[in-house]
Order: C-alpha cells, then sequence, then structure tokens
C-alpha cells in the first residue's frame, strides 16, 4: 500500500497546550510522523491539488484565517505560537474583528490548538497528502495511506480545534463525491470526529460512523453523544458509538462490527477512514486498552467490507509503539 507525506508537514511544532489548567508540552510532535515513516518505510511526496478542494469544504474566511493568523499574532507584538483565551458562547453579532485575539476566539475551539509559523504549511500539504491518496484509491489502489499531520477530525467549516486545522477526512470525502462515488467515513480514533460530523450533519450524502470515548468523560465533551443521528437531509446518516474508558478489543469488536453494518447498508462504495492510534492501551492522553495485534485484526474486519479505502491519520501519541500500531494497521489491508 502507498504511503504519502510530504516534509513540510514537520514543520508544524506547536510548543505548549493548556493541559488540567497549565502549560504542558504539547502532544502532536514531528516525532510522531517520523516515528511513522521510520517503521514503513517508503513513502511517495503529495501533488499539489491547490486551494480549491480545501475551498469545498472549509470557509473562504476560515482559510485566510489560517493563511495569516501567525503573521497578524506577530505583528501584535506576541513571539511563539498563536493561541486563544476568549471565545465567544452564545449570542454573538457577525461583527468584522480584526483583532488577533478576537479571530483566534472566533476560529477556534479551544487552547491546545496553536498556530505557529510553519503551521499553515503543514497543514496545507498534510491535506494534499490525503487528497493524493484518494487520486491513488480513484484510480484502482485497494487503499492508501495519508500521513496526516497535523490531525483533522475535530476542524470542522470555519474553526480549529483539538489539534486540527483542516479537515483532511471531510475534504478527502468531499472530492471524492465530486469525482462521482457514494462516501462513508468511518472515524475510529479514540475521540470524537466533532469536526467531521459538523461538516456533513445535514447531509444524507455522507454516512459518517465514529467509535469513541464517551464525550461525557472525554474531549470533544460537547459532541460525540448516541442521540446524535443527523439533522434534514442527513437525518439517520451520523452515527455515535460510545465506549467507557478502558475498552479493550473484546469490547470493541462489536461496536466496529455494527459500524461496518451501518456503513454496508449506507450503500457506499469508498470509504475514508480516520485512523487514530490514539485507542492504544499506553496512549498517554487517552483511555483505551487496544493492543497493537488489535489494529491487525482492526483492518482486517474493515478490509473485508471490500470498500476501497481512503486511510487518513488523525491521533495516537505512544510515540515509541506508534510506528508498530500504524504498520500492524497496514498489514491488516
Ligand atoms: C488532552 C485534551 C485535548 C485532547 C485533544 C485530542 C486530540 C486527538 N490534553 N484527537 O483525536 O487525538
Ligand atoms: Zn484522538
Amino acid at each position: 500500500m502507498i504511503t504519502v507525506f510530504d516534509d513540510r508537514q514537520l514543520g508544524h511544532r506547536p510548543v505548549h497546550e493548556f493541559f488540567n489548567g497549565a502549560l504542558a508540552a504539547h502532544a502532536d510532535t514531528p516525532a510522531r510522523a517520523t516515528g511513522i515513516l521510520n517503521a514503513i518505510g517508503d513513502m511517495v511526496a503529495p501533488t499539489d491539488h491547490g486551494m480549491a478542494p480545501l475551498a469545498a469544504v472549509h470557509d473562504a474566511a476560515y482559510l485566510t484565517f489560517l493563511t495569516e493568523a501567525h503573521d497578524r499574532w506577530l505583528t501584535a507584538g506576541r513571539t511563539g505560537d498563536a493561541i486563544g483565551y476568549a471565545w465567544p458562547v452564545v449570542g454573538r453579532r457577525p461583527l468584522d474583528l480584526t483583532r488577533i485575539d478576537a479571530l483566534l476566539g472566533r476560529h477556534t475551539a479551544d487552547a491546545v490548538t496553536p498556530i505557529g509559523a510553519g503551521t499553515w504549511d503543514a497543514t496545507y500539504w498534510g491535506a494534499q497528502t490525503a487528497l493524493t491518496a484518494l487520486d491513488h484509491v480513484l484510480a484502482g489502489d485497494r487503499a492508501a495511506f495519508a500521513l496526516c499531520r497535523p490531525p483533522g477530525h475535530h476542524a470542522g467549516r470555519d474553526y480549529a480545534g483539538g489539534y486540527c486545522f483542516l479537515n483532511n477526512a471531510a475534504i478527502v470525502a468531499q472530492a471524492a463525491i465530486d469525482a462521482g462515488r457514494r462516501v462513508a467515513i468511518l472515524d475510529v480514533d479514540y475521540h470524537h470526529g466533532n469536526g467531521t460530523q459538523d461538516i456533513f450533519y445535514d447531509r444524507g450524502d455522507v454516512t459518517f460512523v465514529s467509535i469513541h470515548a464517551d464525550p461525557r468523560t472525554d474531549f470533544p465533551y460537547f459532541w460525540g453523544h448516541p442521540d446524535e443521528h443527523g439533522a434534514g437531509d442527513g437525518l439517520g446518516a451520523n452515527h455515535n458509538i460510545i465506549l467507557p474508558r478502558g475498552t479493550a478489543w473484546s469490547d470493541y469488536a462489536p461496536a466496529l462490527d455494527r459500524s461496518l453494518d451501518l456503513i454496508a447498508a449506507s450503500g457506499a462504495d469508498l470509504l475514508v477512514l480516520s485512523f487514530g492510534a490514539d485507542t492504544y492501551e499506553g496512549d498517554p492522553i487517552s483511555g483505551f486498552a487496544l493492543k497493537t495485534e488489535d489494529f491487525a485484526t482492526m483492518a482486517h474486519r474493515i478490509a473485508a467490507t471490500g470498500l476501497p479505502t481512503v486511510i487518513v491519520m488523525e491521533g495516537g501519541y505512544a510515540v515509541n509503539a506508534l510506528g508498530s500500531n500504524v504498520a500492524a494497521l497496514l498489514s491488516g489491508f
């Protein structure tokens, strides 16, 4: 299977995130990507598809914000990463704000998603990596792996969050639809893919199924609850399956089988897999208990659907085991 990656994705080097009330070392390190590359060897560079497929999913004003945010931060006299501290909650008016602090509040969801000098280039090339993996699948490959970093599934149409800026899975799904395919997205990251859910919530042409930790106990808290079924044309096309902390393969497998039944019933002919290795037992920020070999079993079951699959990397922070966990997943295809 082909792996797509661009060295510019290493230029996103967030220093801190807020964790338990203090600044802590950020979990999304460049070593995550290099660890995976070392384990799986060969890769190809992405081809540049330009801004159009990004703009098919994200708002123009948000894309402008992402490209300018760090420069605006420096112009305001700051150093280091741009990070928000004030957020609009409810009843906001559509003000034309220009202060960087206001823009950060408008277009980010939390204080764990800082924007540095290399963030836009990294996330732009991450999205191109995902689109290039799709090209390979559209050309007939059984599956292709997009080593996206930063991840994407918490990013919505007009906001960053949860370490994510551009929603790579949604960008791939939309591009596949535009190429005439019928798409389902399966999100097996430990965290709910709230951005992906949000982007397709009122659409019936994309089935979204996510297996994740209960949002009552885990990030992103406000979304991912099992009664979120979609709205309007999308009613019935959104499925959230929650599992308690401590879940191991024996209880994960039935949830996966249920998900795959829902995807089979959707009539999709192409699958986008948002893959997070943060369900691993040794993950430092998560609470499931999957073992390395479970990722091969997971992939084997997904591959048994027969659906051509674009695998998009999301989370996974046990850096020493990350390469083996991703290699196990890819081996299962
Ligand atoms: C932990 C709270 C922030 C969690 C961010 C989640 C990133 C991720 N300090 N999403 O899938 O892996
Ligand atoms: Zn995650």
